[in-house]
């Protein structure tokens, strides 16, 4: 989604805000732009595509000033064009960068046109800057016409603004995108994200929900929805830079996939002690709540709606707590019931998450017993409007398409449902079993980064391809569905997952000598039907690519030709194990088709937009 960099300082900025923006790249956008503030005038240069092609412009046509704004657009109106890439100015007197939908452009731009302002772009953007402009006309200072002008948008925003008049002086606002506000020596900065900033300071203050922060080199103040002045907490943010660099690796997907061990045992330390998960990852008044809890909602998108379905295996067959798991977007407008004593969980990486963060509003408002929130992202907005977060420790994910984040958020919810296990005092000595295999997780996981020159074969082969179809049952038709995501996030191949007993329900149709078939084929109970489901598709000569547990061949590899084997060490934990040779697979398909994989086309990483 859009990143915002913007700078006051009495240095010039220029690098500082498209070096910020080169760390908000990950988050998927397709044109590039900046305003800064040079003698008598507002510089615009902005470009369609990525930095680099922004970059080769400033080396040729350079700008320098103390103050500035940039951003890298997701485009959501309007194609992503030069004219549209922000930011947005209105009479090269003031320039805007935005991030979300202003829900309530179409009438403001008419009123704005009627009054003789002529637009550029198609952007709802672009009427927030000419908004401003009329204020000004009207009298208003660069301050007040821009708290005005804020307070009348509807729908969810982060923005920076510059003006002519006050050159030094940025004004920013968040309602629904995140914004932070770093603080320098003689210099202050806003940026959609810390990572953006943290070659320049570690201080930051986490803006909240309608907070609208002026900035100018020397000093800022913060006013809250209500346009009162308010201090938030300043917070000291350590962030190696390593964090952020691709370490010798091709891809940062790649980079993240192999990080996976180590992530894990950062998520899961501390929080095993003995053969129990510790009072640190949920304290005894957190249990109180707990014990009361018959029902849990569990609310993601994408990847992460994968993860709570697995937890929903996980939960209802070892808690016996009825658990529900839904896509964000639909569930806050279905109206849906809420028994007593429910607990509303989301799931998200950046805790950003527009229709999660959405979700989590509406579940405010009908009486759950509490809320809690899966994310990776300390301070972010799911992280402190939530009653509780359970973080997950995976470190910078900047592969658009989640590896680490999903392994991370499986951990955790495997670490919740054994802590709800001893809660709800369900069977102390299989709760003892399942930590033990949690624990050896990251060794497991090790074992399967080592199958990747194999893996790399099978790409071969379905790289050909233009279709897929991925199978898997009970916990791991969630995990098919993953693979199915992943492979067509990133190397465009179209692939579904199918639960492999609904293939003879339509899906068997698709199959021919020229459709991969890919199926997960753990040691479980449902291993006998799965086998006879991938009878169904060797019948009608579909092309078998099966990846087994050690202890589960059975015979496989005398009639399928493609077997992979992994030690997947029993069923808790099997499907975190499985997840991972399939995220290499869509990695080399991905790779061999020469696609962007760390940030594939249309795609974005915090998608902050609805
Ligand atoms: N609506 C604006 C900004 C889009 C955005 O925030 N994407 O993440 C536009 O289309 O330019």
């Amino acid at each position: 989604m859009c990143g915002i960099v913007a700078a006051s300082a009495k240095r010039n900025v220029v690098d500082i805000i498209i070096n910020g923006l080169q760390t908000l790249e990950y988050r998927g956008y397709d044109s590039a732009g900046i305003a800064v503030i040079e003698g008598d005038g507002i510089t615009i240069k902005k470009q369609a595509g990525k930095l680099t092609k922004l970059k080769a412009q400033l080396a040729d046509e350079p700008v320098s000033g103390h103050s500035g704004i940039g951003h890298t657009r997701w485009a959501t109106h309007g194609e992503p064009t030069s004219a549209n890439a922000h930011p947005h100015d209105s009479n090269n007197a003031i320039a805007v960068v935005h991030n979300g939908i202003i829900e309530n452009y179409a009438p403001l731009r008419e009123q704005l046109i009627a009054k003789g302002y002529q637009f550029k772009s198609e952007t709802d953007t672009e009427t927030l800057v000419h908004l401003i402009h009329d204020y000004q006309s009207d009298g208003l200072s660069f301050a007040q016409a821009s708290h005005k002008a804020i307070r009348l948008l509807d729908g969810a925003y982060a923005v920076a603004i510059t003006c002519m008049s006050e050159p030094g002086r940025i004004i920013a606002a968040r309602k629904g995108s995140p914004l932070v506000l770093g603080m320098g020596e003689g210099e202050n900065f806003v940026a959609s994200d810390v990572q953006a900033l943290i070659n320049e300071t570690d201080q930051f203050c986490y803006l909240e929900e309608g907070d609208i922060v002026e900035i100018t080199a020397d000093d800022y103040v913060i006013y809250d929805g209500n346009d009162q002045q308010v201090s938030r907490e300043i917070q000291t943010v350590k962030m190696s830079a390593d964090a952020l660099s691709k370490d010798g690796y091709a891809h940062y997907m790649l980079k993240e996939i192999h990080e996976q061990p180590t992530a894990v045992a950062n998520t899961i330390a501390d929080r095993l002690l003995g053969g129990r998960v510790s009072d640190e990852f949920i304290t005894p008044e957190m249990a109180q709540t707990l014990q009361q809890v018959e029902h849990i909602h569990i609310i993601a998108c994408g990847t992460s709606y994968h993860a709570g379905m697995v937890a929903r295996y996980w939960l209802e067959a070892f808690t016996g707590i009825p658990t529900q798991v839904e896509i964000a977007s639909e569930y806050r407008y279905r109206n849906p019931v809420v028994p007593k004593n429910s607990l509303f969980l989301t799931i998200s990486q950046s805790g950003e998450t527009a229709d999660s963060l959405a979700a989590l509003r509406y579940a405010q408002t009908t009486g759950y017993l509490s809320t809690y929130a899966v994310c990776n992202v300390a301070n972010s907005t799911l992280d402190r409007e939530s009653d509780v977060c359970l973080l997950t420790y995976a470190g910078p994910e900047i592969g658009v398409a989640s590896t680490k984040a999903l392994t991370t958020q499986l951990a955790v919810m495997a670490l919740f449902t054994l802590k709800m296990m001893e809660i709800h005092d369900k069977d102390p000595a299989k709760r003892k079993r399942l930590v033990k295999q949690l624990r050896t997780m990251p060794g497991i996981i090790n074992q399967a980064l080592v199958l990747s020159d194999q893996i790399k074969g099978i790409a071969e082969q379905i790289v050909k391809r233009d279709n897929a179809l991925f199978l898997g049952r009970g916990l791991h038709y969630p995990i098919a569905l993953e693979g199915a995501l992943k492979l067509k996030e990133i190397s465009y191949i179209h692939a579904e997952g199918y639960p492999a007993g609904e293939l003879k329900h339509g899906p068997l149709a698709l199959v021919d000598e020229k459709m991969p078939v890919i199926a997960v084929c753990p040691n479980d109970e449902l291993l006998e039907k799965l086998k006879s489901n991938i009878e169904e598709v060797r019948a009608r000569g579909g092309e078998l690519y099966v990846f087994v547990d050690h202890k589960s061949d059975h015979g496989l590899s005398d009639r399928v030709n493609h077997v992979i084997t992994l030690d997947a060490s029993g069923s808790f934990t099997s499907p975190i194990v499985f997840n991972v040779p399939l995220q290499l697979l869509s990695y080399h398909v991905a790779v061999l088709r020469g696609t962007d994989v760390d940030q594939p086309r249309n795609l974005a990483k915090s998608v902050t937009v609805e």
